[in-house]
């Protein structure tokens, strides 16, 4: 219920009933919630107060708005732990979602200045460019570009895309991954990237690009994600470095 006499502004008790409707499971994930004026009509009070706290909301990531539908329990960020060096599909599987994708294109393209330079390959060598969409649950959550040396993996098809490139690498190939090299860095969706992850051009993204070796620090992929900001968040364990170890920014 709502107290009007409470120092509590009535907004952040709008916002607490949303939240113990969630938490209590009243309201599942995914699921609309009450409109604004079923709110205003519940507990007397002004449509600006339901919408600044459904606004909040929104902004804590707890609900999502669908132009047209009305406002849902939000799916909820997928979690990914940054310490190991993990496939998309062993993410979502560690996870409990079920992982899916979509392969793009596939084609084989002379290297590019940049991806020779991460693949240690000589500009204009044969690589592999697949661009796929990666899917948790049925909802698009990653768009990747993966660049492989078509020198490794010769037989490398568009089917063994469709599943997981980092099993056919370790399984098939035989050629263990084992670190990995990273940058992060926060962006905005371009039209590709919009359309297969189902959100606007402009959108906040996350985007990631990784360089996998095997043995003898030998480069198997270079890969280049990027995620829903909406849908993603990292964790990070953090160990303390002595000084003298920090590197810094290049
Ligand atoms: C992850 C990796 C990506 C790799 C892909 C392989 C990050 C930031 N990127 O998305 O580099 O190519 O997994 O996934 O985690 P797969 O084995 O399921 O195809």
């Amino acid at each position: 219920m709502v107290k009007k006499d409470s120092p509590v502004p009535i907004y952040f008790q709008v916002e607490e009933i949303i939240k113990e409707s969630i938490d209590s499971g009243k309201w599942k994930k995914g699921e609309a919630i009450p409109s604004e004026r079923q709110f205003c009509e519940q507990y007397s009070i002004s449509r600006m107060t339901v919408r600044q706290a459904i606004t909040n909301l929104v902004n804590e990531g707890i609900l999502e708005r669908k132009r047209g539908k009305g406002t849902f329990v939000s799916a909820g960020k997928v979690l990914q732990d940054l310490t190991g060096i993990t496939s998309f599909t062993e993410q979502m599987k560690e996870l409990g979602k079920s992982p899916e994708t979509k392969v793009q294109s596939f084609e084989e393209i002379s290297a590019s200045k940049q991806a020779a330079k991460e693949l240690g390959l000589i500009q204009g060598e044969a690589m592999y460019k697949i661009k796929r969409t990666r899917l948790a649950d049925g909802d698009p959550v990653a768009y990747e570009t993966t660049y492989l040396p078509c020198r490794l993996f010769p037989d490398l098809a568009k089917i063994h895309a469709e599943g997981s490139i980092y099993d056919y690498i370790e399984r098939q190939s035989g050629m263990p991954i084992l670190y990995g090299r990273q940058e992060i860095e926060a962006s905005e969706a371009g039209k590709k990237a919009a359309e297969a992850l189902k959100i606007h051009e402009g959108a906040p993204v996350l985007k990631i690009q990784r360089t996998s070796y095997t043995e003898g620090d030998l480069a198997v992929e270079y890969t280049k994600t990027v995620y829903r900001g909406d849908r993603y968040k990292y964790v990070m364990e953090l160990e303390r470095k002595t000084s003298g170890s920090f590197q810094p920014f290049t």
